[in-house]
Formats: structure tokens, C-alpha cells, sequence
């Protein structure tokens, strides 16, 4: 295979950080020969599990969220998609490209959405070491009120990557929305933190998502008996981990995107974007009646 020589005295990106303090990559278009990793990934036959929860009205929002992948999440690569799901039978029939798999697993739902939301962590946990194990190498877990708008390849693959908050990738770590209460395990203090990941779009290996779903689990489980519940729910559990347990690479926000945002002249590319709730209505109205405006996608 051919490409220019990497340029010792030429960095790829000097607009925006490309490596973290304790040398995690941060994931930016222009920073990575995708051919050169392709290579690598394939002669490894890697294999990629895409996990996604579609409980109660989300259930309209599976169509839009596979198709979109289909045409653009790891494309080439052996990939199953776990769908996660209260009803199975809502759950449409696809024709998948070659080398992809569709598993649907029902699990129960939650009444509040905010446990629908945090309970993710315990069921990820519990296939990752009952099923993921044996299926796939490694796990992207994210959200499923998004479609994926440009390519995500195996440039994000990495024992344990998070995915910087569109809201927040600016922000100072005073304003950044971590749980603040001493009493909560999520409690990061207002001198610590180093980015704000989002909560809904992080991985790696199954080894080590099924750590990051343990421990998010585990401190849920602490301050449910203390009645105490973190501001942002599995986001907050999930910033706490990463602060003491870094990620081996960072998504930058072209992973990860609302198009109400103004568009910053270094995104280059906005690769996974917020459905927003409007737009599906009008494919299944049925499907999506109720899911509250309280559910906002990306609180800032
Ligand atoms: O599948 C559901 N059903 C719900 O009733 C509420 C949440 N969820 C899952 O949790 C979806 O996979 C959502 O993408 C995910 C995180 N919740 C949200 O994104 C809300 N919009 C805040």
C-alpha cells in the first residue's frame, strides 16, 4: 500500500488538541490514514458490535438509526447490531450487507426515561460478559434518537474510547455539568475533569466496556440506596469513571452532533447526528407520541 510519508515537523491538525495529556488520541478527520488502519483492522478480522436500546416510543427511531449504519458505520468490517428492546415485534425486518448480523434482545422497561437511560449500563454489562464475549472484540454503545451522517470507521477502536459532549467541548471544567453533590458517587469536584464526555456514545474492548458498565452500574446501585440520583443520570457516572480511569481515545464532537448547533469552522465533518423527535413523528406518529420534551437530546 502507498501514502505520503507521515512529516515528523508537520503536524496534521494545529487547530484544534489531537492528543491528550496522557496520550490518548483525539479523533479529528485529518489526523489518521483510514486505508492504513482498514488495513490493520482487517487482517485482524475484527469484530464490532453496535448496542443500541429502543424502549417504549423509541422503537420509531430503529429504522432511521440501522439504515443510516448500514451506509455508513464501519462499512466492510464484520459488524452485529444489538438491539435492545421491550418490544420486539416492533422491530423492522432489514436486509443487511454482507458480513452484518441483527440480534434483538428483549429486555424489561422502566417506567422514568431517566432509568431507561441508566439502566443501559447494567444490561451491557450483563451481555457483555454472557454474549459480547463470545461474539465481537470490541463495542460502540450509543444512543438511538441519532443517525449516522458521514463515515465512523475503526479509526475510533480502542480499548476504552469516550466521545466529547457537543455541548460542552469548549467549556471551562467549572461549567462543565458533572454531578457536584459530595454525598453522590458521581461527585467530581469543581477543581478536577478533565473533558465532558457524553453519555451516549462510548466503547471498547468487551473487557473493558463490561469495567465502565460495572463500575456506572455499581455507583448507580450506591446512590439509589442513598436516594440520591446524579444530575445527569448515566452521563454523570459514566464522566466519573472516565476521570479516574482515562480513555485510551477521545471522539471529537464530529462523532456526536445536533444540527440546531451552529456549525464551528473546525468541525470538518459531522458524522452521528440528533433525530430530532419532529422529523421521526412524521414517519411513525404512532411511535413517538409521548416521549416528553423533558427528554431534551443534548442538555448544555
Ligand atoms: O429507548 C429509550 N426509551 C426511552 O423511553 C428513553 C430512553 N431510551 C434510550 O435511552 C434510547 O436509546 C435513548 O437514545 C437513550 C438515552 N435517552 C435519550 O437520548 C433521551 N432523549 C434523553
Amino acid at each position: 500500500m502507498l501514502y505520503e510519508k507521515p512529516n515528523t515537523m508537520r503536524p496534521l491538525r494545529t487547530d484544534v488538541l489531537t492528543m491528550t495529556p496522557w496520550f490518548a488520541p483525539i479523533v479529528w478527520n485529518g489526523t489518521y490514514n483510514l486505508d492504513i488502519l482498514n488495513a490493520q483492522f482487517h487482517q485482524r478480522e475484527v469484530r464490532i458490535g453496535l448496542t443500541v436500546f429502543a424502549i417504549k416510543k423509541y422503537t420509531g427511531f430503529v429504522q432511521t438509526f440501522i439504515e443510516s449504519a448500514e451506509k455508513f458505520f464501519m462499512v466492510g468490517h464484520k459488524v452485529t447490531y444489538y438491539i435492545f428492546t421491550d418490544q420486539a415485534s416492533d422491530i423492522p425486518a432489514f436486509t443487511l450487507r454482507d458480513g452484518r448480523k441483527l440480534a434483538i434482545l428483549e429486555v424489561p422497561s422502566y417506567q422514568r426515561w431517566q432509568d431507561v437511560s441508566m439502566r443501559r449500563m447494567e444490561m451491557i454489562g450483563d451481555q457483555s460478559r454472557l454474549r459480547f464475549i463470545h461474539e465481537v472484540d470490541y463495542l460502540v454503545c450509543v444512543d438511538v434518537d441519532m443517525r449516522f451522517s458521514d463515515e465512523v470507521g475503526v479509526e475510533i477502536l480502542s480499548d476504552v474510547f469516550g466521545t466529547l459532549h457537543p455541548g460542552f467541548y469548549s467549556a471551562s471544567r467549572e461549567q462543565f455539568t458533572y454531578e457536584r453533590r459530595a454525598q453522590s458517587t458521581a461527585y467530581i469536584p469543581k477543581d478536577e475533569g478533565d473533558f465532558y464526555y457524553a453519555g451516549g456514545y462510548f466503547g471498547g474492548t468487551v473487557e473493558e466496556v463490561y469495567r465502565l458498565t460495572n463500575f456506572c452500574h455499581n455507583a448507580m446501585v450506591a446512590d439509589i440506596e442513598k436516594q440520591i440520583e446524579a444530575i445527569w443520570h448515566d452521563e454523570s457516572y459514566l464522566n466519573k469513571y472516565f476521570l479516574y480511569q482515562k480513555p485510551t481515545k477521545i471522539l471529537s464532537p464530529e462523532y456526536l452532533w445536533d444540527n440546531d448547533f451552529e456549525v464551528p469552522g473546525f468541525l470538518k465533518r459531522r458524522r452521528f447526528v440528533a433525530v430530532p423527535k419532529n422529523h421521526n413523528a412524521i414517519r411513525s406518529r404512532r411511535a413517538l407520541q409521548g416521549v416528553s420534551e423533558a427528554e431534551g437530546k443534548f442538555h448544555r
